[in-house]
């Protein structure tokens, strides 16, 4: 239910690489999210790096928007450095867009998630306008999951309403944006991207596995044993 997102800097000095707090967070974690500033910090290499000392996946998270060509030609050069998982901004819209990434996946076999909301205060004034409309984007050409952000848990309602059990939800904003750990677990989400709460905390390890356990006890309380 947890993924960690490694943004850098990592630990009060930047004392530490990506790798040590994926090794100390593996035994609470589900996989990693990685984006720019890890990737400009440490280089390509740390995806591949990353997946194979922990065994977990990795999401690559640049939230591509361009068009189908170049989104293509970078998914097709992470998925050789190791990426598991990309994520796209669904408002980008399909033709010409995203219909390059969604028949590379069922062509590579590689999981995409899209953005269909995001947690700062402007997604409201444009992307959050077509919230139900980029789920439906999801739904018609089956991709893996959508981001819903765990700052708006009525979002997340909805979405795991209209999307039923077939699509994986993942939530960020927990901890340093405000969302409770367990918040968007208990709202409908299958997973929470947890960065800085963990990343940043003194011990990686401690702060994961208070979240993990956390995450597991609201969901006891929200949906019950199951
Ligand atoms: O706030 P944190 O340190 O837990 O990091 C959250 C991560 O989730 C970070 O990598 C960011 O790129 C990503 N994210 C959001 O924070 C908000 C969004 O709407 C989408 C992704």
């Amino acid at each position: 239910m947890l993924v960690v997102a490694l943004d850098p800097p990592f630990g009060r000095n930047n004392d530490k690489r990506a790798l040590n707090v994926a090794l100390e967070t593996s035994d609470f974690s589900a996989g990693y999210k990685v984006g720019l500033p890890l990737i400009l910090e440490e280089g390509v290499f740390v995806v591949r790096e990353i997946k194979e000392s922990t065994g977990k996946p990795v999401i690559v998270d640049f939230k591509l928007a361009d068009i189908g060509e170049v989104m293509l030609y970078t998914t097709r050069k992470l998925l050789e450095y190791g990426a598991d998982a990309i994520i796209a901004h669904g408002f980008i819209g399909v033709n010409g867009a995203l219909d390059a990434l969604i028949s590379e996946s069922r062509r590579r076999g590689f999981h995409l998630i899209l953005v269909t909301s995001m947690t700062h205060k402007d997604s409201e004034r444009f992307i959050d306008k077509h919230f139900e409309e980029l789920l439906r984007v999801a739904i018609d050409h089956e991709v893996h999951g959508v981001v819903v952000p765990a700052t708006k848990p009525r979002l997340i309602n909805i979405a795991r309403r209209i999307l039923g059990s077939k699509f994986k939800i993942y939530s960020p904003g927990i901890g340093v944006q405000g969302a409770e750990p367990g918040s968007a677990i208990c709202a409908g989400a299958d997973y929470e991207i947890v960065g800085r709460l963990i990343t940043r905390s003194e011990s990686p390890r401690k702060a994961a596995e208070y979240v993990s356990r956390t995450q597991r006890e609201r969901w006891v309380e929200c949906h019950g044993l199951q």
